[in-house]
């Protein structure tokens, strides 16, 4: 079940270093880590507790850059469980 959409902004207003995606209702953020071994436990990390929520991100990784976009598919937009995932993934780092 998906939960209601709350929009990017809303999302925005409770977490700190995010940005609204520019062609969708999504938020974004690049984390940068000392090297691949930091960017890749951080991605398993993430991996692990996404599957948990069955909530899973979109994202892209180079070597130490991991580039994320967070949205809710079921919601066509932004939900309260894509800031779950999102302060997840700023304790993770
Ligand atoms: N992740 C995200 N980001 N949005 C979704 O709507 C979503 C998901 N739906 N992970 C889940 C899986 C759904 O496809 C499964 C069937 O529960």
């Amino acid at each position: 079940m998906s939960r209601p959409k709350i929009g990017a902004e809303a999302a925005l207003a409770q977490l700190s270093g995010w940005s609204a995606a520019s062609d969708k209702d999504a938020i974004t953020k690049t984390f940068k880590f000392a090297d691949f071994n930091q960017a890749f436990g951080f991605m398993t990390r993430v991996a692990l507790m996404a599957d948990k929520l069955d909530h899973h991100p979109e994202w892209f990784n180079v070597y130490n850059r991991v580039e994320v976009l967070l949205t809710t598919h079921d919601a066509d937009g932004v939900t309260e469980l894509d800031v779950t995932l999102a302060k997840f993934m700023d304790s993770a780092a």
